[in-house]
């Protein structure tokens, strides 16, 4: 039998379309879908390979338990019950708070584990929540929760209109955007330079994005605060400000004061970028007949991630392009998450309610900082963590000082890993619990949506039957949801699985009929899952619209131009600027910042052997000079340590970097022994993030700083 399958692709932001040609069962052809109105036929190398991670014969498929004599694969009830009884009596022995969890990056590629995950998350009732959140976006959710009211109004770069684009710490070249959902990005930067505009990069490294851009700007790494505040005093200064009847005057008066001493020549000294760009930059900026600035990993990981999030949002405000086309605009997704009274609205945010046991840092939407997961798990004491749940996540490699982290991991009573792989962070769980994969299981992009350069929808049917006996993630959830309630409440376990009518599609419907699109809201259109099951190629919704004040969710309806809690970070940014004005030496004379690659994703598609092919991707860059300083010569292994772990890896001499400057992807250091990932182990590479420190953070909102990491380099001797 032959036929052509659509779906969307999870694997990244982007959502590219794909055509799927299959075969009597097995996959012959992948290309991008050109019917798909989003993406319009655009692919990058790693969609295709869905098949090869289905395919992949280290993906676990049932679940796995340690044993003396090793993994052994064991029964979903038997299972499910040994865990549930366990972590019901961790509970009722230490507290609710002896159980941390975990919750990486593809679960919110992942609509059944989001929907049910987050169930389970609440039936646990732990301080001691954590995800990939504070090693990525929380300053950016931060910031919209304390200036817009709700934590997912994230400003999206209305790319498909702007004349003026300013990317800060982005490489949407190779990571196809993030907070910012577009596919086929390459064409529409090239479009903004065909239509007489500009897009310019501010990055630390020379990178395919910055090659192609109109002007690229070095910056010392975490030093992007400064950039920002300087900007804003010109745009004060010349008094280029516009008018916003949303925006309070007292604001204003705060910012401006705040600015005043951030003048361009100061602020050159310390980034590296001359003055008369900084000036010129401001002006082009405010003048410019849309602009919108964006920054994205490489600022919110830094030190100041949070307030470089503030100014960012600040200078679209007072420039007059929030919410308005050409500059950071909002969406309106069919299955609203924001809306009042949408059926799965996401809370708007809180901040700071609690604060972690340990070194006492914020909670933000429920969760505390992953920079504080270690500690909390090593020190003594009630509230300590004893059980850990993981749940697609590979913190080893993902989270600051991860070598403190195993140490962590290899101490805790029980661990329990919802995970396909056995990785550097699951092979330390008592529990594997396996889910499908993306091709055996259906799919709307719940969250990428929120984020998208464009209102669409779509749904995907799965396009192959997982194999008897294996389970979806919501599924697993759901099972060991009610087991542990059941345990609770002193019941007996039922010796087959416990399902529920509730799928994650019927949320879904249910969210689409009553959402903005809507038969009540949209008539003509009348969105259900029945309408997405027959638009195989999606559904395009248009462009992004004007959104406030309506979806402005804050207390008196106004942009909160200078929120609360901001002012508590001013003294540490203050010392940091006299600091930063004397010249110091130090021990680590260079800064190591991160990178990513198009074949890459995050820590997990290493075993893919087609992604890893050609030159090794794993090296550290430098530039010339340094190079030559240090005597060390191109592939050349050095060593490389910071102030709480070294490792040895080969160098990449290029231009591409600032002098002073050296980058080391993440996702790297598939060298530990006790995983089962053959092809990855081939290609281990070292983690940068033994490199990474778990007491650097942005105090202000407790994310990881990955960026400018101080380290030395060492000529290994012969
Ligand atoms: N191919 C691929 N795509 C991905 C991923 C992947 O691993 N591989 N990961 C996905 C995920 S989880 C995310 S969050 C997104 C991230 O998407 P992006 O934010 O586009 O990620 P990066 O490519 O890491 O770009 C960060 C840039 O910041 C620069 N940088 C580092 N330090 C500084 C600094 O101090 N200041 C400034 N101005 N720049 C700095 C780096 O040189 C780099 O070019 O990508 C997603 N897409
Ligand atoms: N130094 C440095 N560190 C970084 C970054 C950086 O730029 N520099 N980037 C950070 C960012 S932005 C992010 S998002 C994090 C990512 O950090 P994590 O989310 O912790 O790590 P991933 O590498 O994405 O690991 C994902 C895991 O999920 C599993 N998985 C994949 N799909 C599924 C699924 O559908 N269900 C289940 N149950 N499991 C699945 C994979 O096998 C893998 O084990 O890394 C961060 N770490
Ligand atoms: S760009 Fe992202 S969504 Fe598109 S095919 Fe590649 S991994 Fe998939
Ligand atoms: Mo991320």
């Amino acid at each position: 039998m032959e036929f052509t399958h659509y779906r969307s692709c999870n694997l990244c932001e982007a959502m590219c379309g794909l055509q799927i040609e299959v075969k009597n069962g097995s996959i012959q052809g992948f290309k991008g879908d050109p019917k798909d109105s989003f993406s319009r036929g655009h692919i990058c190398p790693k969609g295709p390979e869905l098949k090869s991670l289905y395919e992949d014969p280290d993906r676990i498929k049932f679940p796995l338990k340690r044993t003396e004599s090793g993994w052994e694969e064991v029964s979903w009830v038997s299972v499910l019950s040994e865990i549930a009884t366990k972590i019901v009596n961790i509970q009722s022995k230490y507290g609710n708070d002896s159980v941390g969890i975990y919750n990486g990056n593809p679960t919110v590629h992942n609509y059944g584990s989001m929907l049910f995950g987050q169930r389970f998350v609440s039936r646990i009732k732990t301080k001691n929540n954590f995800s990939a959140t504070s090693v990525d976006q929380l300053p950016h959710q931060l910031l919209s929760y304390l200036m817009f009211g709700h934590q997912l109004l994230i400003p999206i770069p209305d790319i498909d209109r702007t004349q003026f684009f300013l990317i800060l710490g982005g490489n949407p070249f190779a990571s196809n955007g993030s907070l910012m959902s577009v596919p086929d990005v390459k064409k529409r930067l090239k479009s903004i330079q065909d239509r007489g505009g500009k897009y310019i990069v501010v990055d630390p490294r020379k990178t395919e994005t910055a090659e192609h851009a109109n002007e690229h700007i070095f910056i010392k790494p975490g030093t992007d605060v400064f950039f920002l505040l300087s900007i804003v005093h010109v745009i004060f200064k010349e008094k280029l400000t516009k008018p916003n009847p949303l925006v309070k005057e007292a604001d204003l008066i705060s910012i401006q004061s705040l600015v005043n001493e951030f003048d361009p020549e100061t602020v050159s000294k310390i980034t590296g970028i001359p003055k008369e760009t900084i000036q010129r930059i401001a002006l082009e900026f405010a003048t410019a007949p849309s602009a919108v600035c964006y920054g994205r990993v490489g600022v919110s990981t830094q030190e100041f991630g949070a307030l470089c999030q503030w100014l960012i949002n600040t200078i679209n405000t007072i420039t007059g392009n929030l919410d308005k086309e050409g500059g950071a605009m909002f969406t309106l997704p069919a299955v609203d998450l924001v809306g009042e009274g949408s059926v799965i609205r996401s809370s708007p945010g809180s901040f700071n309610t609690y604060q972690s046991r340990v070194r006492k840092l914020p909670e933000f939407n429920d969760e505390l900082p992953v920079s504080a997961l270690a500690e909390e798990i090593l020190t003594e004491g009630e509230g300590q963590i004893r059980c850990l749940v993981t749940s697609a996540g590979n913190p080893v490699l993902s989270t600051p000082n991860g070598k403190r982290l195993e140490n962590a991991l290899s101490s805790l009573d029980l661990m329990i890993s919802f995970d396909f792989y056995l990785n550097e962070t699951t092979k330390h769980a008592h529990y594997i619990l396996p889910p499908t994969s993306a091709l055996e299981h259906d799919h709307y992009d719940l969250i990428f949506n929120v984020f998208a350069i464009r209102n669409t929808a779509r749904y995907n049917e799965p396009l192959f039957p997982p194999k008897e006996g294996m389970l979806h993630d919501w599924e697993i959830f759901t099972d060991l949801t009610k087991r542990i309630e059941l345990k609770r409440s002193g019941k007996d376990l039922p010796e087959e699985l416990i399902r529920t009518k509730l799928t994650p599609a019927n949320i879904i419907d249910h969210a689409l009929k009553s959402g903005p699109y809507g038969a009540k809201q949209n008539p003509d259109l009348q969105m259900s899952l029945e309408l997405l099951k027959n638009s195989p190629h999606g559904v395009d919704l248009g462009p992004l619209k004007r959104s406030f004040p309506e979806r402005l969710y804050t207390d008196d309806k106004k942009i909160q131009l200078f929120p609360n809690h901001l002012e508590k970070d001013l003294p540490r940014l203050k010392e940091k600027f006299q600091k930063h004005l004397v010249a110091n030496q130090s021990l680590y004379p260079f800064l190591l910042i991160g990178r990513r690659h198009l074949r890459n994703n995050n820590s997990w598609m290493h075993n893919l052997p087609k992604l890893m092919s050609g030159k090794p991707r794993c090296t550290m860059m430098i530039h010339p000079d340094d190079a030559n300083q240090l005597g060390i010569k191109n592939e050349e292994e050095v060593i490389v340590a910071s102030k709480v772990g070294q490792l040895t890896i080969p160098i990449e001499i290029t231009e591409e970097l600032m002098k002073g400057v050296v980058s080391i992807p993440h996702g790297f250091g598939h060298n530990r022994t006790g995983t089962n990932q053959k092809v990855a182990s081939q290609f281990s590479g070292v983690s940068i993030n033994d490199l990474t420190d778990d007491q650097n953070l942005d105090e202000f909102s407790g994310n990881a700083a990955f960026s400018g990491v101080q380290v030395k380099i060492m000529k290994i001797k012969n």
